[in-house]
Parts: C-alpha cells; structure tokens; sequence
C-alpha cells in the first residue's frame, strides 16, 4: 500500500494532486503542521521532519520532484511523465522542479506571515522582497505559457502532465502572497488545471484546520 504523509495546504499537496491523477490506490496520513514533525517517528520517515514521506513498495521517500518522478516511472501507462527519449523530457524535468524555486519563497512567506508569532520578528523587506520574486517566477511561467506554439495549453508542448500538477500546486500556495494580476496566461491556465477533480481532492477537506486562514497576506508597507 502506497502512504502519503501528508500536511494540508503544503508542498505534499502536490504529490496529493498527482496519486489522485493516477488513480491508484493509497492512503493519506494527514499530520499536523507543527513540532510534531521533529518527532524521532516521523524524522524516521523524514529525516528532516518535511512533508511530503512516502511509502512505496518497502521504501520511504522524501522530496517532492523526487516522489514525483518515481510515481510517474512507477505509473507511466497515466502518460503523466516524458521518459528518457521523449522530446518533452528535458522542459519536463525542468518545469518538475522549477516548482521547488516557486515554494523557496512561499515557504519564506509562510513563515513571515504565519509561522512567527510576534509581529517584532516579521520583516517588512523580507515580505516585499519575497513577493516581488514570486512574481519573477510568474514572469517565468507567462512566458513559457505566451510561447507560439499551436495549443499551447499546458507546460508541455505534448500536453499536461505532472509538471502542470507540481508548478500549479506552487502556485496555489504562491497566490496567498502574490496575486496573478498582471500574468493573464498564468491565470488562464491556473484556473483550468484547478478545475481538475484530482486537483479539487487535494483541499483540505471541509472544517479541516488549513494553513492559510487568509485567501492573501499582503506585504507589510512600511
Ligand atoms: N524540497 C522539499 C521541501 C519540503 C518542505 O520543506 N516541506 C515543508 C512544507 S511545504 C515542511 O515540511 N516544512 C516543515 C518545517 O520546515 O518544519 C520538497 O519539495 O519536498
């Protein structure tokens, strides 16, 4: 049996998103998003204490691009990966993981609007700086999605795929920091990733406790 250890509203959502693509089976071990994560059980799991883990045939695997890839190796018949040889596999594996360089600055965030306690600890700078890379790397995306190829609907020229999955995942958390206004491409194909039922049962579930209380946390301006 596959098992996701799992906090909601984090970079495991990702990974969330993909095992419901695939349809297979599996299981979802939701842990709270706290201390609780430095437990000599879970770093067993994790040897950082970060979610996403997962259990797979006899393994423990951490790292959110790395899941991913096994996954789509592991389930390649759901065509949601580009293996060695396929044209699309170089922008493939490059957009995987450009979602890392998207969550770097959400997790920043993250800790600059919710994790600290005391609003002393918070910086302003860090809140704008953060947010204005955020939007460097919806630069990035507009791009990619305004290139002239035919259909350009996805990442892919061939087509969605778990580069969608794990690049809008970033953006999701992304967009409680930096919304996407100005990036109409962006925006247009957000909003139709998100209306996947595999991306819908990722959410937390109603009356779970969520990461973000806020839909947007704007910087502090001072
Ligand atoms: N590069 C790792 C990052 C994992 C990570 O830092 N996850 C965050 C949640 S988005 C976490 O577990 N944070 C808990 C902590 O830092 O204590 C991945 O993609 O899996």
């Amino acid at each position: 049996m596959i098992v996701l250890h799992h906090c909601h509203e984090t970079r495991s959502m990702r990974v969330l998103w993909l095992l419901h693509e695939l349809e297979v089976e599996f299981q979802v071990r939701v842990r709270p998003f706290d201390r609780s994560l430095r437990d000599p059980e879970y770093l067993s799991l994790s040897p950082a204490g970060r979610v996403p883990a997962l259990e797979i045939d006899g393994e423990t695997l951490w790292e959110s691009g790395a899941i991913m890839e096994v996954l789509c190796e592991r389930f390649a018949e759901r065509g949601l990966g580009r293996p060695p040889g396929d044209i699309d596999r170089p922008d493939w594996l490059v957009w995987l993981h450009f979602a890392e360089t998207v969550s770097q600055h959400s997790a920043a965030l993250t800790q600059q609007h919710i994790a600290l306690r005391e609003d002393a600890m918070r910086s302003p700078v860090i809140m704008r700086l953060e947010a204005a890379r955020l939007r460097k790397c919806y630069a990035a995306i507009e791009a990619r999605l305004s290139t002239p190829v035919e259909n350009r609907e996805h990442l892919l020229t061939s087509g969605f795929s778990a580069a969608d999955i794990a690049v809008g995942q970033a953006v999701y958390m992304a967009r409680h920091f930096a919304a996407l206004d100005d990036f109409p491409e962006t925006a247009r194909w957000y909003a139709q990733i998100t209306q996947r039922p595999a991306f819908l049962a990722s959410l937390p579930p109603e009356g779970a406790e969520r990461l973000f209380a806020r839909d947007f946390y704007p910087a502090w301006d001072r």
